[in-house]
């Protein structure tokens, strides 16, 4: 039984689906901090949960007799920026009772790193799984001090704990909020809307992403993983491509001739998106548990506008 939080945010409520097909629709418990009437919701055991609430959590887990703890809730890069002492509590403490509860209950746990927990004096070039981390966002700084806690875990408790540093995801069934890389999500949406999207990055900002169907495979991958190959574990470089907003706008471009971008730059996610990587090496996950993707920038942007158009136009 897999425990989520996190089940209606952009990576959550996809990975329930996911999750669902793989191992039974009951065997996946879906928590979130508010309910909403959808698949997710629907589709299989929903609960309530504020995952700063360790009582709450501890009872999902107890109630279910779940094996593994999913841990999807957080706020994002930008939002993080807004509200960095709520972002503290929330990012930090829902982390510790998770670790707690998997410790308690001896659950397999995940929960997610990002290109975030690197800051402006790391290598942006082919970033190493092992270099120097100091980011300078509260994101960063909490993803950081996640994965530092998550081996920490491993070590002193033995708790099975495994993460990846995921790049921008792009997706179509649930949009992002609060993210630095949302605006590759957004342009797919404001295209088909309006043809036209106003890009708050400015050209030439490189950063990693990945299309949500391999960032999932790659959950289940790498819990499914056999332990004794890991040489890290928290947490795995994990990318499918680098692009900056031109040449997301030019691909775009092929398929609505008279889509357009212009510019209005956000200081705050550009100064977050300048601290980034603008590629990272993700040998390391390839070499200790077979990452692979199966979508480039071309596919991705094929596969979104087809898919969206049915949601948006429907
Ligand atoms: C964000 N989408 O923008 C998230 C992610 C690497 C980016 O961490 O904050």
């Amino acid at each position: 039984k897999i425990v989520v939080t996190g089940a209606l945010g952009q990576i959550g409520s996809e990975l329930i689906t996911k999750l669902r097909k793989e191992y039974g629709a009951d065997s996946v418990i879906a928590t979130d901090i508010r309910t909403s009437d959808n698949e997710v919701v629907n589709g299989g055991p929903f609960e309530l949960l504020d995952v700063t609430n360790a009582e709450e959590m501890n009872a999902i887990v107890k109630k279910y007799n779940a094996d593994t703890l999913m841990h999807m809730a957080a706020l994002l890069s930008a939002r993080a920026e807004q509200t960095p002492q709520l972002a503290w509590n929330l990012n930090m403490g829902g982390l510790v009772n998770g670790l707690e509860v998997a410790r308690e209950h001896n659950l397999q746990f995940f929960t997610p790193s990002s290109i975030g927990a690197f800051g402006p004096e790391t290598p942006k070039a082919d970033t190493p799984q092992d270099t120097l981390q100091r980011p300078t966002t509260m994101y960063g700084i909490n993803k950081v001090a996640g994965e530092l806690l998550c081996d920490y875990y491993y070590s002193r408790f033995g708790v099975d704990t495994r993460g990846v540093r995921f790049p921008g995801l792009v997706s179509y069934v649930t949009p992002p909020g609060g993210g630095t890389t949302d605006y590759a999500v957004e342009i797919f949406y404001e295209a088909l809307k309006g043809g036209r999207y106003t890009s708050f990055l400015k050209e030439g900002t490189y950063m990693d992403m990945m299309y949500m169907p391999d960032a999932l495979q790659a959950i289940v991958d790498l819990m499914e993983a056999d332990p004794a190959k890991l040489i890290h574990r928290n947490a795995f470089n994990v990318t499918a491509m680098s692009f900056e907003p031109e040449q997301i706008a030019a691909e775009i471009k092929k398929h609505l001739p008279f889509f357009e971008m212009d510019y209005n730059v956000d200081p705050v996610r550009q100064a977050i998106a300048d601290s980034w990587p603008n590629s990272i090496d993700a040998s390391a996950a390839r070499a200790e548990w077979g990452f692979k993707t199966s979508h480039d920038l071309s596919s991705m942007t094929e596969d979104m506008l087809k898919k969206l158009k049915t949601t948006i136009m429907s």
